[in-house]
């Protein structure tokens, strides 16, 4: 694994920029640089876990804490028509930055995921 930091831990770091959506001591969520939704954040744990199938059952309360912040968010964002949620997981999934990260999608119908 490389040692260098991806662009989220710079993030994290305020190394470089991006809109913050929400903070707190355990995560951090961002608007997604190329939205494909009217909303596109992405949820971001401020452990370096890479992916969710690295996680390990030590992360049980961390993932539960990230789980209890997107309905806040719906909440605090007015998705009362729904939203989607994807957690990518390596090369077949389409991943590109090695830093565990859920998009939440919102604002309008996103059809069925299998078309
Ligand atoms: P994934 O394919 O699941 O690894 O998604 C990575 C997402 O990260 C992708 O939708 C684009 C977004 N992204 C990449 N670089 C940046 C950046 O510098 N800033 C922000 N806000 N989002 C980024």
């Amino acid at each position: 694994m490389s040692d260098e930091k991806t662009i989220f831990q710079k993030i994290i770091d305020r190394e470089i920029p991006a809109t913050i959506e929400y903070e707190d001591e355990l995560c951090i969520v961002i608007h997604d640089i190329q939205p494909q939704a009217p909303t596109h954040l992405l949820l971001i744990p401020k452990k370096p876990i890479p992916r969710i199938g690295e996680a390990t059952p030590e992360d049980k309360e961390l993932l539960g804490h990230l789980m209890t912040i997107i309905p806040q968010l719906a909440a605090k964002l007015g998705w009362t028509e729904g939203f989607r949620t994807v957690l990518n997981s390596g090369p077949h999934s389409g991943e590109i930055v090695p830093h565990l990260h859920i998009h939440l999608l919102a604002g309008k119908p996103l059809g069925p995921i299998c078309g």
